[in-house]
């Protein structure tokens, strides 16, 4: 693709965040906190701090309850998201686990109703057999969300774009119209696979903004983890209480590796917009393939509402190939280049099913309610050269589906 093609492309989405570098790469991490004056955060491994007297401590008393490594992810987050607050926890799940638990049985959660697999089935099998009332509606048609409201909703979840058909939701008119039902009733997004490079909800409205840290924010696919922003201090101090109560906290180890992935977030985020979005009109331009998903591409849906909501847009990217499923499975099978695996947002190219392997959990009728067919393919984009990717995926679709 030409310069020009990509720039035209690119042109239209939202200003980038203001010093996004700077702050990814020194907010949390100063020097001056540490009397070794350390450049790079050290790991701080202790599970305890020796206390002055009784109650007399530092600020760190035991690891599960605050940790000077976790301190330094949290502080670098907050600032990326434009939050005040910020909390690590052990997984993407366990941050939907933490943030649910402000809630009791009888409380009411409407949830965006393509999502990943496993929130669908926390909130489905887990979540409801603890009380919670669960529902589920299209968050992009406004109208669903104004009937889905109840008197006792007490948060309604958003996974924008979705996973894994990349619908778009308009956070701020979500945020509007759910303030404007209950002012107590909290908006949280989802926000893996924008990544704070991309998207900033808490400034679309959202009280709450979470992530699989596992995918874009750490990048390098050798962390499992969760993140927390907010700025309201009522919520931080209930989720402060929560992260410690039930004990789903990452590691120090875990936590230093998360932060040291933030530092080239800009940089690889922009590959992985610059590659998805040359194998999007790749692929949009192939006759072996039925339909692209990709914000980025003026195809999609809702690309209007992506460029006014985001920065760009990451390297997630759905397709349907043409044929049936041994159509697709013959071509996850003859990728080279890609793996054929779940997770996404890493540095390398990965390709999956997820009918058959990350959304395996969503029942078969809302599977086809939601168009996850056994046709459709996910990718997500690494940051490889854009050709040899390209490359990959013209062999495996000749592999699978010869040209006539
Ligand atoms: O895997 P974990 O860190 O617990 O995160 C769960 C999660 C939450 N939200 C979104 C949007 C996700 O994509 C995920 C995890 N997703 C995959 C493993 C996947 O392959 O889609």
């Amino acid at each position: 693709m030409s310069s020009e093609m990509q720039k035209d492309s690119l042109a239209g989405f939202q200003p980038l965040f203001k010093s996004f570098a700077t702050d990814a790469i020194h907010v949390g991490s100063e020097p001056e906190q540490w009397s070794s004056m350390a450049v790079v955060p050290p790991i701080s491994l202790s599970t305890t701090f020796k206390q002055h007297g009784p109650g007399k401590h530092t600020g760190f008393e035991y690891s599960r309850s605050g940790n000077p490594t976790r301190n330094c992810l949290e502080k670098a987050v907050a600032a990326l998201d434009g939050a005040k607050y910020c909390l690590a926890v052990a997984s993407g799940l366990a941050a939907t686990l933490t943030i649910t638990h402000l809630f009791k049985s009888g409380d009411g959660i409407l949830c965006m109703n393509d999502v990943y697999g496993g929130t669908n089935r926390y909130f489905r099998k887990v979540a409801s057999e603890a009380g919670l009332d669960i529902s589920f509606a299209d968050l992009t048609k406004l109208e669903e969300l104004k009937t889905g409201l109840k008197p006792n909703t007490k948060m309604v979840w958003i996974e924008t774009p979705t996973n894994p058909t990349m619908k778009v939701v308009d956070i701020q008119a979500c945020a509007d119209i759910v303030h404007k039902h209950n002012k107590d009733t909290i908006v949280v997004v989802d926000n893996t696979f924008m990544s704070a490079y991309f998207q900033r909800p808490l400034a679309l409205g959202a009280d709450i903004c979470m992530y699989s840290a596992t995918k874009y924010m750490n990048g390098h696919s050798d962390v499992v983890m969760g993140l927390i922003s907010l700025s309201r201090d009522d919520l931080y101090e209930r989720l402060k209480f929560l992260q410690n109560s039930l004990g789903a906290v990452p590691s120090p180890f875990d936590c230093y590796m998360c932060n040291r992935g933030l530092k080239t977030l800009h940089l690889r985020m922009k590959q992985h917009f610059k590659n998805a979005l040359a194998v999007a009109q790749f692929l949009e331009a192939d006759p072996r393939v039925d339909r692209v998903i990709f914000p980025g591409l003026p195809s999609h849906p809702q690309h209007e509402l992506t460029k006014r909501q985001c920065t760009g847009c990451p390297g997630m990217i759905t397709f349907y190939i043409k044929g049936k499923l041994e159509d697709a499975s013959s071509f996850l099978s003859n990728l080279k280049l890609f793996a054929l695996a779940e997770s996404l947002g890493g540095y390398e190219s990965l390709a999956e099913h997820p009918a058959i392997m990350t959304h395996a959990s969503v029942c078969e009728e809302e599977r086809k309610k939601l168009g996850i067919s056994d046709t459709l393919i996910r990718l997500s984009v690494g940051l490889e050269d854009e050709e040899d990717i390209i490359a990959d995926l013209d062999q495996a679709l000749s592999a699978a589906l010869p040209k006539k």
